[in-house]
C-alpha cells in the first residue's frame, strides 16, 4: 500500500488565511472528455484490477494525452493547504524579493518569479500571469533563493512536491512502464530526472490574476498559447477557475472541467518519444474564462517532471508494445525527432531542448511564428523550429 501524504504540522507558524475556491463555472461547456485513472487500485491484491488499471491508461494516454488521476494520496483538506500557501505568498512578497528574485528565463530556468508583465524578464505588456517557480536550487538554498514571506512553511511545501516525486510520479511512471510492457522502474531509472524534491523539474504557484478590458481584448482570448511540454510527466492539479483547454482528439479545442481534489496529469514531449508515439504529449492552453467567471483570481499549481538532462532521447525498442505495433507518426515532437534519427543527425540533449525553449520561446501567436504556416488535413499550424526539429501549434 502506497503511504499517503504527511505532511509537517502548521502549528506555531503564521496563520495563513483560507483559500476560497471560486465557484465553478454554470456554463454547459463542450468539454474534453477525460479518462479517470485511480491510482489507488495499483495496490491492489487482484491482478485483474491492476490489468484493468493497466489498459484503461493506455487507453487514456493514446487517446487524450491528458486523464484525471484520483486516489493518489493528498487529501482535498492536504491539497487546500498548499493553495492557502501559495495565495499567501502571491498576497505577501515584497517588492524586494520581486526583484531579488527576478527570473531569468534567457538562463534555460524558469526559477523564481514572473512579474504579471510579460514573458521574459524585461517589462513588457501586462498579460496578468505571476508565477514563483521552486526548482532543485530554490530548494537548496532557501534562504537565498525564496520570498522572506514563505519561508516558515517551506517545508511544507518541500514534503508536497516529495510527495508529488517520490510517491505519485513513481507509481504514474511504473502504470506508464506497464503500459510500454517495460519493468516497473523503467521509465523512473532509466528517463525521469534524479534529485531532490524535483529532479531537473519545478514546482509552480501561479496566479492568474483576471483580464479585462483592452488588455483582454489585445490578447484575443489566449492567456498561454498552445505548447505540449517538455518533460516526462506534468501534474497539474484541477482548479474551479475554467481556462485550460486541450487539443482533443476531436481535433479541436476543449475545456477541461472541474474535478475536486484531482490531479489533471498530461504527458510531456519526452514519454512521447520514448513510447514511439504511442503516448501522445498533448497540445493544450489556457484561455480566457467563461463570462461567469471573469473576476475570478485563477490559482494554479503545477509539478513539471523533468526527463533526465544529458540524455538523447529514441524511442524504447526493447518494448514489446513497440515491437508488436511500431511507430505512431500521426503528431508531434516524436515524428520530428524520428526524422532526425533516421538521417543519422543527432537529437538535441533532452537539457539542450528544454532550455532552448525557455529561453526563446516567447508568447506569440501560432500565426506570428518563425516558421511560417503549414496546413495538413485542413487544419492550419503555425511552425516553430529549434535543431531542427519543427514544433507545431494550430492557429
Ligand atoms: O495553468 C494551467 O492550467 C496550465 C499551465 C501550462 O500548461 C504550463 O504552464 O505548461
Ligand atoms: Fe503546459
Amino acid at each position: 500500500m502506497a503511504t499517503p501524504f504527511n505532511p509537517p504540522s502548521a502549528d506555531g507558524k503564521p496563520t495563513v488565511p483560507r483559500w476560497a475556491a471560486p465557484e465553478p463555472t454554470k456554463e454547459d461547456l463542450d468539454w474534453a472528455s477525460l479518462h479517470s485513472i485511480d491510482l489507488s487500485l495499483l495496490d491492489s491484491s487482484d491482478p485483474k484490477v491492476v490489468g484493468d488499471l493497466v489498459e484503461l491508461t493506455k487507453t487514456a494516454i493514446r487517446d487524450d494525452g491528458f486523464l484525471y488521476l484520483t486516489n493518489y494520496g493528498v487529501s482535498l483538506d492536504q491539497l487546500h493547504r498548499q493553495f492557502d500557501l501559495a495565495q499567501y505568498l502571491h498576497s505577501n512578497i515584497s517588492e524586494e524579493d520581486k526583484e531579488r528574485l527576478l527570473w531569468n528565463p534567457k538562463s534555460g530556468l524558469f526559477a523564481g518569479f514572473k512579474r504579471k508583465l510579460g514573458w521574459q524578464r524585461e517589462a513588457g505588456q501586462f498579460d496578468g500571469i505571476e508565477q514563483f517557480n521552486f526548482y532543485r536550487g530554490e530548494f537548496e538554498d532557501q534562504e537565498n533563493c525564496v520570498p522572506e514571506c514563505i519561508k516558515p512553511f517551506m517545508d511544507e511545501i518541500t514534503s508536497f512536491s516529495n510527495y508529488l516525486t517520490y510517491s505519485v510520479n513513481y507509481r504514474l511512471l511504473k502504470l506508464l512502464s506497464r503500459a510500454l510492457e517495460l519493468p516497473d522502474d523503467y521509465l523512473w531509472e532509466n528517463i525521469q530526472s534524479q534529485g531532490g524534491p524535483v529532479g531537473d523539474g519545478y514546482f509552480r504557484h501561479a496566479l492568474f490574476y483576471p483580464l479585462l478590458g483592452e488588455d483582454k481584448e489585445r490578447r484575443k482570448g489566449v492567456r498561454m498559447y498552445g505548447h505540449t511540454d517538455y518533460g516526462t510527466t506534468t501534474l497539474l492539479f484541477s482548479v474551479p477557475v475554467t481556462a485550460l483547454h486541450i487539443w482533443s482528439r476531436k481535433n479541436k479545442w476543449q475545456p477541461v472541467k472541474y474535478n475536486p481534489g484531482a490531479l489533471v496529469v498530461n504527458i510531456g514531449e519526452a514519454l512521447e518519444i520514448i513510447s514511439g508515439g504511442h503516448f501522445k504529449a498533448t497540445k493544450h492552453k489556457v484561455t480566457d474564462t467563461p463570462a461567469d467567471q471573469e473576476h475570478c483570481e485563477r490559482l494554479s499549481l503545477v509539478q513539471f517532471n523533468a526527463s533526465a538532462g544529458d540524455l538523447r532521447l529514441a524511442p524504447a525498442v526493447a518494448s514489446p508494445l513497440l515491437q508488436r505495433e511500431g511507430f505512431v507518426l500521426d503528431q508531434g515532437v516524436f515524428r520530428e525527432y524520428k526524422k532526425l534519427i533516421d538521417a543519422g543527425v543527432d537529437v538535441p540533449t533532452n537539457k539542450e531542448w528544454r532550455e532552448i525553449q525557455i529561453a526563446t520561446r516567447s508568447q506569440v501567436p501560432p500565426e506570428k511564428r518563425t516558421g511560417g504556416i503549414q496546413e495538413i488535413n485542413g487544419v492550419k499550424y503555425g511552425a516553430d523550429e529549434f535543431f531542427g526539429v519543427k514544433v507545431l501549434l494550430p492557429v
